[in-house]
């Protein structure tokens, strides 16, 4: 319980991406638990969020119009963003603005802010995930507008303490930022374990996880290139939730002769059925500023072997929880994923581990209530003073 219990329910208009991928389904569930405590949820973007109820009490979705102009050679998004922004805070009186993803949503809210009379402004949160920062950070076309978001958001926040240092040092931003870990709170599966493992033709095998969309940045060439180190081959198979089409990997699989070894589902949206079917997780990436699938195994007790990178060691504890390799190193990598195949108790002690790490640190329970108090800490503020912080 917050010390803002007898507070007044919130406004909030939330901006994501609304395709698969972390940043969007942290916002998306930040959204659901918040409307579930009783506050009013406003969602824009250009879709629906993949995992948004099309229906459920104080939830509302307002989609951003994009027409096209024979003028611009690429279309802008921006723009109409933060004019639909600015029409549904009026509208809604919207208390908090809270982007996720820094690039455009921070700098459309800053925009929409300006086009509002004082009393209709609502206060922005920008939540920075990752390329925001790391990726587009070092870009000049945009580190100069992602600095001058942050410096004119009312909070900043990250989901690592990784983050929030490269944030420092890449985009030299020297205001100030909370760390607020990502979350996930798990469904019930509609079948159980066994039937999922059926249904993937497991027999005693060790089920490895990897759900991800593939980017460049999960290396899959290094994720494949390990399980085809480990020994003997027969003892695993690799379940893979892909967030994009699999096929351009599948040249890979062929040429490591793990064709009998791996399966492949694509755009899964109740994941929860195959994170319980599996036995540990598999992420060789050679960045994440948290990894949500990681976590989201952990939820059901499933330990992973992942890069020791960004914000990884922040989810994962070495030998406790999981199992972290230096990056790039696929024979280390292959060693740790046998070392769990074979020592079923160790495996059975970091699951455990996993899965109370999971509930007490990184539970909606845990963490929502940190958003909650940001943003009542905010409408009770003074409003910003405008910084000017002009840095090409
Ligand atoms: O930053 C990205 O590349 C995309 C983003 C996403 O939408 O999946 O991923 C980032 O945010 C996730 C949610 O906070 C984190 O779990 C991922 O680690 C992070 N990705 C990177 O830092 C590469």
């Amino acid at each position: 319980m917050n010390n803002y219990a007898n507070d007044r329910p919130l406004r909030i208009g939330i901006t994501c991406y609304p395709t698969i991928g972390g940043s969007g389904v942290v916002a998306t569930t930040l959204g659901i638990e918040l409307a579930q405590r009783g506050h009013e949820v406003h969602f824009i973007s250009y879709e629906r969020p993949f995992r948004l109820p099309r229906c459920a009490p104080r939830i509302f979705f307002h989609p951003v119009l994009i027409n096209s102009y024979g003028l611009f050679k690429y279309p802008d998004y921006t723009l109409p963003l933060s004019v639909e922004m600015a029409r549904i805070c009026c509208r809604h009186q919207i208390d908090v603005l809270h982007v996720h993803y820094a690039v455009p949503h921070a700098t459309a809210a800053i925009l929409a802010r300006c086009m509002l009379p004082p009393d209709k402004q609502p206060k922005v949160v920008a939540t920075l995930h990752g390329t925001d920062t790391t990726l587009l950070g070092k870009d000049p076309g945009y580190g100069p507008a992602i600095h001058h978001a942050l410096l004119q958001s009312d909070a900043v926040t990250t989901v690592s303490s990784f983050l929030k240092e490269e944030t420092r040092r890449v985009l030299g931003y020297g205001g100030r930022m909370e760390v607020i870990y990502n979350f996930f709170t798990p469904t019930e599966p509609a079948r159980s374990r066994e039937e999922v493992r059926r249904e993937l033709g497991i027999d005693n095998e060790v089920l490895i996880l990897h759900s991800s969309n593939l980017r460049p940045m999960k290396r899959i060439d290094l994720l494949l290139e390990t399980l085809s180190r480990v020994k003997p081959r027969e003892s695993f198979k690799l379940l893979v939730l892909a967030g994009a089409h699999f096929e351009p990997f599948q040249q890979d699989v062929r040429r490591l002769g793990l064709e009998d070894r791996v399966i492949v589902r694509e755009n899964v949206i109740e994941i929860e059925e195959y994170l319980q079917a599996a036995d540990l997780s598999l992420y060789t990436s050679e960045s994440e500023s948290f990894c949500l699938s990681i976590l989201e195994g952990m939820f059901f007790r499933c330990p992973s072997v992942a890069s020791n990178v960004g914000g990884i060691p922040e989810v994962i504890e070495d030998g406790v929880s999981g199992l972290l390799v230096p990056f790039g190193d696929a024979d280390q990598s292959a060693r740790a994923v046998e070392r769990l195949i074979q020592d079923k108790e160790l495996r059975m002690k970091l699951a455990r581990n996993a899965g109370e790490q999971a509930r007490a640190k990184f539970s909606s329970e845990a963490i929502i209530p940190k958003y909650e108090d940001l943003y009542r800490r905010l409408i009770k503020a003074p409003p910003a003073v405008p910084l000017c912080d002009l840095k090409v």
